[in-house]
């Protein structure tokens, strides 16, 4: 039966929006969905993901430069999928719609220095609202690490799920700690995702095809599947890393680690033993508080109304603050419309095409042969310096 897991009143809206997604494609975050499946959590917030185990992202720059390195970052990133793709389940119970972030929203946080990884930072920007697309950086300093992407997703659907193609890559930068070495940079590129569950109101993401990590000398293919597949599990994976000719280096030809990204995974050639276990520990980000200077778009204070209506089941509090939000974005855009103007970005400046992408991505024959980038400006707001300076 439809919606076993929907509240009774909202059964006939749940249908509606089934039937809403399955005649269209693009852009979900503007369909209207029943109050029970809202998130309280917007977009801008997601990139905090990539960075919950703060160590195994310091651990890239601790890690000998080629093979080791290449696994040191291919470990970070099978670390960060449980979260970025099971934790709305775990938490709330399946997963939700994200609050469609606002143009110049802003997301600012940080995960403390702790045995000797460093400080990591976080500055994330909404940089696109039609089509919502997320700009971020994550840097660690101490370990000269820094990670900049940007996310927009195109959706589909597709016998009874919805398809989400992720549109966008991020360049991982490793400084070397001799000055007079070039830095060393990583492409990563983001996996397909598919939406189950939806007939009976409990939505959860499988991941599949095939995501890559170029760079340090090697190319690592990842390929995702779900129950019945490799392994037989959900959330399985199987990565392949491969010199890239020419570039190698010491060390296997050929390293294939097999397992769920979400739990346990092994080398099945090239290695012996376990190559990550995911552990239950995770540090959410630290945001920071909020004061003057932080702009009224900063991510917790512009949705701190709507948020707490879903949390607390006050949908009429959530939808009027909702519609006051999405009024004011109206009008500021008519607003500038008449002035001849138009909105400017705060942290990133967008490039039609990324050399680091093109290169790097060439190497592997990843499809498309460029894409477009937001080019950090380097601004971070005081408030990361002070927190840093009350933190000593
Ligand atoms: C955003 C970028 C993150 C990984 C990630 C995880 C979950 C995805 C989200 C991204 C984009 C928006 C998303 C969400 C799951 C559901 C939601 C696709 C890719 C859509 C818009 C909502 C669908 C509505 C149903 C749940 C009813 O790094």
């Amino acid at each position: 039966e439809v919606g076993q897991a929907v509240p009774a009143s909202q059964r006939g809206s749940w249908s509606s929006f089934l039937k809403s997604i399955a005649s269209f494609s693009g852009d979900l975050s503007s369909l209207t969905a029943p109050p029970f499946i809202l998130s309280p959590t917007s977009l801008t917030e997601f990139p905090a993901y990539w960075c919950e185990r703060p160590e195994y992202f310091a651990a890239i720059a601790d890690a000998k430069p080629g093979q080791d390195r290449a696994l040191a970052v291919l470990r970070w990133f099978i670390s960060t999928l449980k979260d970025q793709y099971t934790s709305r389940n775990e938490e709330l119970g399946s997963e939700k719609k994200p609050l469609n972030p606002v143009l110049g929203e802003v997301f600012y946080g940080t995960w403390p220095d702790k045995h000797g990884r460093g400080t990591t930072e976080l500055l994330v920007e909404q940089v696109s609202h039609h089509p919502p697309i997320t700009a971020y950086v994550i840097e660690n300093k101490t370990k000269g690490l820094r990670l900049v992407g940007h996310n927009a997703q195109k959706t589909s659907f597709s016998s009874g799920s919805i398809i989400v193609k992720q549109i966008g890559h991020a360049i991982l930068t490793i400084q070397s700690k001799d000055a007079s070495q070039p830095a060393e940079s990583f492409l990563i590129t983001l996996p397909k995702l598919r939406i189950d569950g939806l007939w009976y109101g409990s939505p959860y993401i499988e991941l599949t095809e095939t995501s890559y990590i170029v760079g340090g000398g090697h190319i690592t293919t990842i390929e995702y599947k779900g129950k019945g597949y490799f392994s037989g599990k959900s959330h399985s994976f199987k990565s392949t890393m491969v010199p890239i000719p020419g570039q190698g280096g010491a060390g296997p030809r050929e390293i294939v680690v097999e397992g769920t990204w979400h739990e346990l995974s092994k080398y099945v050639k090239g290695g012996a033993g376990t190559f990550h276990e995911v552990h239950e520990h995770k540090e959410e980000v630290d945001p920071l508080e909020w004061t003057a200077e932080l702009s009224e778009y900063e991510t917790r204070r512009l949705w701190f109304l709507v948020a707490k209506g879903i949390r607390e089941g006050d949908f009429e509090l959530a939808s009027r603050e909702k519609s006051r939000i999405e009024n004011e974005q109206r009008q500021r855009r008519k607003d500038e419309r008449e002035a001849g103007t138009s909105w400017q970005l705060i942290h990133f400046e967008h490039e039609d095409s990324d050399p680091i992408y093109e290169q790097l991505g060439r190497v592997a024959k990843i499809t498309p042969p460029t894409e477009d980038f937001y080019v950090f400006k380097g601004n971070w707001p005081s408030g990361f310096t002070k927190r840093a300076a009350a933190s000593k």
